[in-house]
């Protein structure tokens, strides 16, 4: 049965093969059989300082990626958060209902402040907002990399309490998260995962590099000490981060991988990389060019946030009458 279907991706630098492996390629084969939402997360961006003409440029920069990715508009709604403002409505309300406790718990939360001098209370209650971009929707099913699991079972614990004092409402989500490359890591730390933040250029790819940069940053990779190409994450954490990026990017399995490489160097086997990584980056960053100069965005953005508020404004109408809140016309 078709599910409803939500996620979104924060226009907080150029987006990365994790955010591609972990999240977009997932976003393109669902919207086959669920209808989807998927949106470019611009107020939880804010959670942190943005320039704001680099906030500009990013949030189109994200949005070009998931057309230029496969995700067809006439399909799924794209649209940016803050063109809907009953997510920050309802982020609000779910806000009131989240207890201090339960987001000092978060691990983001706890990564994104840690030795900060000063930090903004936005980031301590990111998790009720992005609960309220999902409860929104009364989406069935979330699909997002490993490191929003947690997010996840909040979001879960919020509509629970929600439905239990105000009656049966929101749809309890599930996550959906790939079996492999849930957690691509940085290829300059695999004790990191590859985040779009980190300051180092050389530990992600950036879906939008040049093909000669793609293959210097792999042939720069750090690997693990040893030499042969075996799957073992807990042993040899880099060459299996490698691995299941080649696995993602060109459809075969990590044994046809390790097969292939049999008593062979690393060398080799980064070179290759470099170039399965070339193959499927070439094609979508032309037609990301192709999209941007086409002058489209705008009104796909406006079509997808039109019907994201058609579906958002019935939800906070009904979620506002349960609470007591009176009514206006
Ligand atoms: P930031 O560094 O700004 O926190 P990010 O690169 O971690 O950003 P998000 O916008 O937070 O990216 O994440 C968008 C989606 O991509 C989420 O579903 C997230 O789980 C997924 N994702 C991000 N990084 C990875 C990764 N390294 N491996 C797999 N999935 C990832
Ligand atoms: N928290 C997510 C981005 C995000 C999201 C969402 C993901 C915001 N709202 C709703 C799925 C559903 C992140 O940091 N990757």
């Amino acid at each position: 049965m078709a599910k409803k279907v939500l996620s979104g991706i924060q226009p907080s630098g150029s987006l990365t093969l994790g955010n591609y492996i972990g999240a977009i390629k997932n976003f393109v084969k669902l919207q086959q059989e669920h209808e989807c939402f998927f949106m470019v997360v611009d107020l939880h961006a804010i959670t942190v300082a943005q320039d704001p003409a680099a906030l500009r440029e990013n949030s189109q920069s994200v949005a070009a990626l998931y057309l230029a990715a496969g995700i067809d508009p006439k399909i799924s709604s794209v649209y940016m958060q803050s063109h809907v403002p009953q997510h920050a409505e309802l982020g609000w309300i779910l806000t009131t209902l989240t207890a201090m406790g339960e987001l000092e718990r978060m691990t983001q939360f706890k990564d994104k402040s840690s030795g900060k001098d000063s930090v903004g209370a936005g980031l301590f209650v990111y998790p009720s907002l992005m609960a309220a971009d999902i409860l929104v929707y009364n989406a069935d099913l979330v699909p997002v990399g490993e490191d929003q699991k947690q997010h996840l079972e909040l979001t879960r614990d919020l509509a629970g309490r929600f439905n239990h004092r105000f009656g049966d409402f929101f749809t309890v989500p599930d996550p959906y998260i790939p079996e492999v490359g849930a957690r691509i890591m940085s290829l300059d730390d695999a004790g990191k995962k590859m985040s779009k933040s980190n300051p180092n250029p050389g530990s992600y790819i950036a879906l939008l590099d040049p093909p000669d940069v793609i293959r210097k940053k792999i042939s720069r990779a750090t690997t693990d000490s040893g030499r042969e190409v075996v799957y073992d994450p807990a042993n040899k954490p880099e060459i299996s981060n490698l691995m299941s990026i080649y696995a993602e990017c060109s459809g075969l399995s990590l044994q046809q991988i390790a097969d292939q490489y049999e008593g062979q160097m690393y060398g080799g086997f980064k070179k290759n990389l470099g170039e399965v990584l070339v193959a499927t980056l070439e094609p979508l960053q032309q037609r990301y060019h192709e999209i941007r100069s086409s002058g489209m965005l705008e009104d796909i953005l406006a079509e997808g946030a039109e019907r994201a508020r058609s579906v958002a404004s019935q939800t906070l109408t009904e979620v506002k009458e349960r609470m007591g809140f009176l009514p206006y016309r």
